[in-house]
């Protein structure tokens, strides 16, 4: 058991709540009428969310085993077109969350490396190549970030890129196409 990186992952969240809590949810009213918290995604770029809600856990044919980012609804291995400008939007109502780029690949399997060091604060420039980093996203916020630098991206969160596997591969290419999606986990993002 790893308690430390808990407590912190705790306090911020609590910080985190205060604003959410008195902020409202977001892009909230596009929801589906369902109950529940409001789902919003973003309609031009990725939505993120913890791998324990409803985004859930992607076994992905080519890639294996992803989690926490989608251009739909739940989880899925990203494929976005080179110069495009996209949001990336935390779709949680009380977790932050970030998007790192740990890394890039020539195909699969995607090496994993077990303890990378992951910022939370913004680097890049806001162009998503490697070292790029979204900085913490509190729940229901927003980045947007330019595609300019084609290549295979892996990615993760964070703070979960270890506690729950928040990871993932976004394809910056030319007519690639984003991969299955998970089925829907508990709860909301
Ligand atoms: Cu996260």
């Amino acid at each position: 058991m790893r308690l430390e990186p808990l407590g912190v992952s705790l306090a911020t969240l609590i910080i985190a709540c205060v604003s959410a809590c008195t902020n409202g949810g977001g892009l909230g009213g596009s929801g589906t009428g369902s109950s529940g918290p409001p789902s919003p995604l973003p309609s031009a770029g990725v939505g993120i969310g913890i791998p324990t809600g409803r985004i859930g856990v992607e076994d992905d044919p080519v890639w294996g085993t992803i989690a926490g980012y989608t251009q739909n609804k739940t989880s899925q291995v990203l494929a976005l077109a080179p110069g495009a400008k996209i949001t990336l939007e935390n779709l949680s109502s009380n977790t932050p969350h970030t998007l790192n780029v740990i890394g890039t690949a020539s195909g699969p399997p995607p090496k994993w490396p077990a303890n990378p060091i992951l910022s939370f604060t913004p680097k890049g420039n806001g162009v998503l190549g490697t070292g790029y980093a979204s900085g913490t996203l509190n729940p229901g916020a927003s980045v947007t970030v330019t595609l300019s630098k084609p290549g295979i991206y892996l990615i993760g969160c964070a703070y979960h890129y270890i506690e729950f596997q928040m990871r993932d591969i976004v394809q910056v290419v030319a007519g690639a196409t984003p991969g299955p999606t998970a089925s829907p986990g508990k709860g909301g993002y």
